[in-house]
């Protein structure tokens, strides 16, 4: 089962031309004529920085990096612009798309762009982070106001066994009614069962994508930096898009949520170059990597996963286990024979492998250890797996 990241957003943000800088794909973008209708959907690699070290030592047949998958949908904001009386959260249809994504990149608008009309009439993207969460909220209140009506109609049976959800499903449901986020709520063990089943959109896991400028990309990821380290700055001192900017910036600091600033448009040219080509540009911009790349790899974080590699002449891979998992079940992603037949696992982390420059090496030095069945996997585990089969 493939784990999605759902972009959301207002209509005409750069969901799409987004989507298809991550994706390198070509969904059609750009006024509303060619709004998206259908969903996009795409499994994209996951940049990882220890691929190509492994591979030039290892010179293997393939190198595979691991995936994820993003779907981009149409964009938001109709029932919000309906007047608040009338809202009535999100379509059927496009709830279909979104309630099973695993974690939400929110793209908010702060380019400029005459061409590109605002639903709004102008550039906020607080006021739109404040009605995309208003929608969202609304949708989950319906989902959660569903199940209270039916969980109650089951109580009247006298059954003190379904308190607790209701309990759970009030609390949900005041909540909401403000347009707070479920996030916000504390929740026991017990409540976890219910909110599995309820695929809340208020719940997911999420980043902020800001769709900035291409000329204030360079300020806008140091001011993120200065913010991310709590870093003093005012906010109101500051000029035109860096405001806005600065203020989901701490919004997200505030939230315990991720925030990434890309200029869609520039990712999307980028995509249309070779990987050389668009590194040499970067570097002429004065940018680290690329912002696609950032919103994938943030994406993947969001997602509570780890990697493991696997390594040698036939193939370079990353494969990805859910923070947490144990051996056998890493051994299991390889496949379902391995895991059965699981007896220990070789481990080296990637670190120690590069400072040895081999596994012969890092075994000489007590690097590589021999890991069973109860072992934790960890990020950037280099794994060999002893099974036997068929006895
Ligand atoms: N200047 C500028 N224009 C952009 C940027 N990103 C997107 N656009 C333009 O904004 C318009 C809308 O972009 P899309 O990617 O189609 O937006 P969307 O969010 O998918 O729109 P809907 O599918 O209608 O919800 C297009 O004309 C894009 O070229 C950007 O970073 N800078
Ligand atoms: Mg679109």
């Amino acid at each position: 089962m493939a784990l999605t990241i759902g972009i959301i957003g207002l209509p005409q943000s750069g969901k799409t031309t987004l989507f298809n800088a991550l994706t390198k794909a070509d969904a059609p973008i750009g006024g509303y004529a060619t709004s998206t209708v259908q969903a996009n959907l795409a499994v994209v690699p996951v940049p990882d920085p220890r691929l190509q070290p492994l591979a030039d030592i290892f010179k293997p047949r393939k190198v595979t990096p691991t995936t994820v998958e993003f779907v981009d949908v149409a964009g938001m904001g109709q029932a919000a612009s309906a007047g608040k009386e009338k809202r009535e959260g999100l379509s059927a249809e496009f709830l279909g798309h979104i309630r099973n994504a695993d974690a939400l990149a929110i793209v908010l608008r702060t380019f400029a762009n005459e061409n590109v009309p605002h639903i709004y009439g102008s550039i906020d993207p607080e006021r739109d982070l404040d009605s995309l969460n208003a929608e969202l909220a609304v949708t989950d209140l319906a989902t959660v106001e569903k199940r209270l009506e039916r969980t109650s109609r089951a109580a009247k049976s006298g059954d003190k066994k379904y308190q607790p959800e209701i309990d759970l499903l009030r609390r949900l449901q005041e909540t909401l009614n403000e347009l707070k986020m479920a996030s916000e709520l504390e929740f026991s063990q017990q409540d976890q069962a219910v909110l599995g089943e309820l695929f809340l959109l208020t719940m997911k896991p999420r980043m902020y994508v800001l769709n900035v400028s291409e000329d204030v990309l360079g300020d806008a990821n140091e001011l993120l930096a200065k913010i991310r380290e709590g870093g003093d700055v005012q906010v109101e001192s500051l000029e035109g898009e860096l405001k806005g900017i600065a203020r989901i910036a701490q919004r997200a600091k505030a939230e315990g949520a991720e925030v990434v600033a890309v200029s869609a448009r520039l990712e999307a040219e980028l995509a249309e170059l070779s990987e050389e080509e668009a590194h040499e540009y970067l570097e002429a911009l004065g940018l680290p990597q690329l912002g696609a790349d950032r919103v994938i790899q943030v994406g993947y974080r969001l997602l509570n996963l780890i990697t493991f590699l696997t390594a040698g002449e036939d193939e370079v891979r990353a494969w990805t286990v859910t923070k947490g998992a144990k051996a056998p079940e890493a051994a299991g992603k390889i496949h379902s024979d391995i895991e059965r037949g699981f007896i220990r696992a070789e481990v080296t982390h990637f670190d120690d492998f590069m400072a040895s420059g081999s596994f012969a090496a890092a075994s000489k030095k007590g690097l590589q250890r021999l890991e069973g069945k109860e072992y934790v996997i960890k990020d950037g585990d280099i794994a060999h797996f002893r099974f036997n089969v068929g006895k």
